[in-house]
């Protein structure tokens, strides 16, 4: 059985959670706390990482790559090529220009930590650049990539609010309010499978915030 490792506190580790989750597909998850993971899994010590019948393989995107061609069933990608890099598309723009570019925020946002104010400039900068472009790629109709339910999705769900949290936090302002974001989310928190990623996140997240104090 497949067996993913992390923690519910992270979006990457629920990006491919909620991916398992949506496929129906049996899996385990092993607690793996940064500091705690197996460095032959996940060399960089990064979360999420999965033990696959085959061996390791580490990547938020390579696992939802390989849980996509490996069990074809509810699939996450469309059969149609082009259609297909439409939503890698959009999940690269999620992840290489709003979440990484954001994350340099986390540690003012949500770490009680110090992000300097030339970093504070140069991501706001860069995300006053990425958002409109990514407003332009994002149908919200209702489904990020259109009228289906894809991995896009599952990236979207886990890197939105983040991205919306701590620019509001950061800079006074929530910098995706221009797009139909608050909606689309509200969407998605219907479906009881988002719900319980989130209600597993937020019950990590208490714990993982204990654990530092
Ligand atoms: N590109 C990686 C990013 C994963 C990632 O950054 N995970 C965070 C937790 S949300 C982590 O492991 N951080 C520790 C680190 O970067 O050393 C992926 O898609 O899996």
């Amino acid at each position: 059985m497949l067996k993913l490792c992390g923690f519910s506190a992270s979006n990457y580790y629920n990006k491919v959670k909620l991916a398992l989750l949506e496929k129906n597909l049996p899996f385990e998850e092993e607690l793996a706390w940064l500091g705690e993971t197996d460095p032959e899994a996940s060399p960089l010590g990064k979360v999420p990482y999965m033990i696959t019948d085959r061996g390791p393989l580490c990547e938020s995107e390579v696992l939802d790559a390989y849980i996509e061609s490996t069990y074809p069933q509810a699939p996450l990608l469309p059969a149609d090529p082009f259609q297909a890099g439409k939503v890698r598309e959009l999940v690269t723009f999620l992840e290489l220009y709003l979440e990484l570019t954001a994350r340099e925020l986390y540690p003012a946002a949500f770490f009680g930590g110090k992000v300097s104010d030339g970093t504070k400039e140069r991501q706001r900068r860069l995300l006053e650049r990425y958002i409109p472009a990514f407003g332009k790629l994002a149908k919200f109709s209702p489904y990020l990539a259109g009228d289906t339910f894809t991995l896009a999705d599952c990236a979207a769900v886990v890197h939105l609010p983040l991205v919306s949290a701590c620019t509001k936090i950061v800079y006074g302002e929530d910098m995706l309010a221009g797009l139909p974001v608050k909606d689309y989310l509200r969407r998605m928190s219907e479906r009881p499978l988002v719900q319980r990623v989130n209600a597993d996140r937020k019950a990590n997240t208490e714990l993982m915030l204990s654990r530092r104090k």
